[in-house]
């Protein structure tokens, strides 16, 4: 297992040596950071940015997908599982969500143009990398200034600057740093701007995007080997379409603030305190971006905000790692007529969703052969929500805000996640991956408080109404793994077989309340009976992998295959939005200051949807891209390329439904389709 990583970094090495004088461009590479194919959490391999956002990136990791509702709205997918499932960690933090449809998921808080670093725990995370990790862990960070290394004050700093044809978009980020061997001060900004995207045959309305962020922050460091820091991340999104759901985003705003402190204790173990807040507000309209309802009754705009606020503590000691974590979030909805004042509908009034969870885990060489990742972690999640009030929609609505206002409200449910991970060594070139888990979540507040049928669903786009249900149980995946890494002279490959049965899954079920689907004839146009959040059975299961060849001493070829099947065990219906089988491959040509990319990306059609959903199937389709680098001098990267070099039409199957009228080019409720050809340029300089 260790002795691979140096195999696989001379491998690496001899054949990406050339790029490891890029160590400060986009992204880590299996080069530069040393690491091979199977660090754990597994580095992002370095592909140039061709989109403002750093989901675009994730989703070349394997086994991960985006479900995509805007250009700036990325939901993470990983192995058919997403949104609350998903646990993604953003500079160490869990990212709360103002927009109840996730329009603000967790990676639009970090711009393509300031990520430093992106990682996947595949397979099994563990449970030290969050509370609810039951559909696993990806981590985010941005790109972060190093302390210096003497007395003296050094001055260094990043600057991107990119321009993309389609959509016609530019993206610029600056990090800038004054530092010495115990003090490290930094200013980052950032600002993205982008017209509506095309694709062969017409616009994609509304999808433009505006966003600028802001960063500031300081470290020290004291004592013989101390640090503590502080920073606070600013973020102003506006005008942002978001064609797969009701609305568009008028704006995400508000700021993100993080405290560290870490020591090394004279023994040698490590103490560690982080501390984070947030608070953001949101609105949202359906007639600022996108054609407005005919009927000045349907008119709506949206205010919403979070609140949140968190600990974590961390002891490390030889083989042992104790934790304890926990988090504290307040969300509001309220929906606005801007014709007619008297008009209110109060969506979540101070949902809850807070969060205790303690945790142990040990890792180490349990004989000569077999090697032991494993952890408990028990949670306590209570989730509440204040009783509602609504003056628009009469009847059937009031009968079910009485019946939610009378409801008992407060849940609470405890959490038991264990994980095993086994490895060894099989041959010097073979190693053998098995896992073994218990995870749970507990019911997110959508799922639990959505009190009439809404669209408010952490960002499904299916076009249905939902239901909430006080009375969910929390969900429970037993989870087992199967991996290889073969690493034979120039070639890696790590295949994961995995298997996941989870009892109580919540999804959408048909509802035989009368009392909603009333209501939902009075207030939904789309005809359809909502549907309510409920406990099912599932299962998913599939085979991922990475891979990489050295062909020669210039050629290299790479890719990921990803692969997943998600059913039901109590009806056998598909589950909802899952990935197509999804193959990335390329060919690259390395030399010391440049190097050349042909990317094809084969994705098969999905015709295993779900009929609960009334989801629609989609075809299979293959996009080429071609990507450059050249770094003419060691500071300065130049990086362009093409995507979708044929301009092929296609529908991505995870990039929902057009929900906006009037579109000339796509109808309401077909599918979306995928971007057309992108040529983009960047430059990025370090000093
Ligand atoms: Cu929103």
């Amino acid at each position: 297992m260790f002795k691979f990583k140096y195999i696989a970094l001379s491998v690496a090495t001899a054949i990406l040596i050339p790029t490891a004088h890029a160590d400060h461009f986009e992204l880590s590479t299996i080069a530069v950071t040393g690491s091979n194919l199977e660090a754990n959490p597994y580095p992002l391999p370095e592909f140039p940015v061709a989109t403002p956002d750093s989901a675009d990136l994730a989703k070349r990791l394997p086994g991960t997908h985006i479900n995509r509702n805007g250009p700036l709205t990325p939901i993470v997918q990983y192995r058919g599982l997403f949104s609350d499932r998903v646990n993604v960690m953003l500079d160490g933090v869990r990212v709360s969500q103002a927009g109840p449809n996730s329009m603000d998921a967790s990676l639009s808080y970090l711009p393509a143009s300031r990520v430093g670093e992106i990682e996947l725990y595949r397979g099994i995370a563990p449970v030290s990398s969050g509370i609810e990790t039951i559909g696993g862990t990806l981590v985010a960070n941005s790109r972060q200034p190093e302390f210096g290394s003497g007395r003296e004050v050094e001055f260094h700093g990043h600057a991107h600057a990119g321009y993309a044809s389609n959509p016609r978009s530019h993206q610029t980020a600056v990090t800038a740093s004054i530092s010495n061997e115990n003090n490290r001060a930094y200013i980052a900004a950032s600002r993205d701007k982008g017209r509506d995207a095309r694709f062969d045959g017409g616009r994609i309305l509304p999808s433009q995007h505006n966003r600028d962020t802001l960063s500031v922050g300081y470290g020290f460091k004291f004592g013989q080997a101390s640090e503590a820091g502080f920073d606070v991340q600013h973020v102003n999104t506006t005008n942002t379409g978001t064609a797969a759901l009701p609305m568009d985003i008028q704006y995400v705003r508000g700021e993100n603030y993080r405290a560290n402190l870490k020591t090394e204790l004279s023994n040698g173990d490590q103490l560690s305190f982080r501390l984070h807040y947030q608070d953001v507000d949101h609105l949202m309209d359906n007639f600022s971006l996108r054609q407005a309802p005919d009927l000045a009754a349907r008119w709506r705009e949206t205010f919403t905000d979070v609140l949140a606020r968190g600990m974590q503590i961390r002891y490390q000691m030889q083989n042992w790692q104790l934790g304890f974590d926990m988090d504290q979030s307040r969300y509001n909805t309220t929906i606005f007529n801007p014709n007619n004042a008297m008009f209110f509908v109060q969506n979540f009034n101070n949902a809850s969703r807070d969060r205790y969870s303690v945790f142990a885990e040990w890792g180490g060489e349990l004989n000569e052969v077999w090697s032991l990742q494993s952890g408990v972690r028990y949670s306590h999640v209570v989730t509440n929500a204040d009783a509602v009030d609504s003056n628009g929609p009469m009847g059937a609505v009031v009968a079910l805000r009485d019946r939610f206002n009378e409801a008992s409200r407060r849940k609470s449910n405890d959490l038991f996640d264990i994980a095993a991970v086994f490895t060894r060594e099989l041959r010097s070139d073979l190693d053998l991956e098995l896992g073994i888990a218990r995870k749970q979540r507990a019911p997110s507040y959508q799922e639990r408080y959505l009190w009439a049928p809404f669209e408010s669903t952490a960002g499904l786009a299916d076009g249905n109404t939902y239901l909430g249900n006080v009375n969910l149980k929390p969900e429970t995946a037993y989870q087992f793994e199967l991996g290889l890494n073969w690493h034979p002279r120039q070639i890696q490959i790590s295949p994961r077989l995995f298997y996941h049965h989870i009892n109580n899954f919540i999804q959408g079920t048909p509802t035989t309340d009368a009392t909603a689907i009333m209501a939902n004839n009075m207030m939904s146009m789309s005809g359809r009976d909502p549907l309510q959040f409920s406990n099912v059975d599932a299962k998913l299961y599939g085979l991922d992998t990475n891979w990489f060849a050295a062909l020669t001493d210039h050629w290299q070829l790479e890719g990921t295959v990803s692969y997943v099947r998600g059913k039901r065990r109590d009806t056998g219906d598909n589950l909802y939005r899952i990935a197509p089988l999804t193959a990335r491959t390329m060919l690259s040509y390395v030399e010391p200051s440049w190097q050349l990319g042909l990317e094809v990306e084969t994705i098969a059609a999905q015709r295993k949807v779900s009929s609960t959903n009334l989801e629609q199937k989609t075809s299979g389709y293959a996009l080429f891209n071609l990507s450059g680098r050249y770094q003419p001098i060691k500071d300065l990267t130049v990086t362009a390329g093409i995507n979708n070099l044929f301009d092929r039409r296609y529908q991505d199957h995870l990039g929902g439904y057009n929900r906006v009228m009037g579109n000339p080019d796509i109808g309401v409720l077909d599918r979306l389709p995928g971007i057309g050809r992108n040529a983009y340029v960047n430059l990025g300089y370090q000093w």
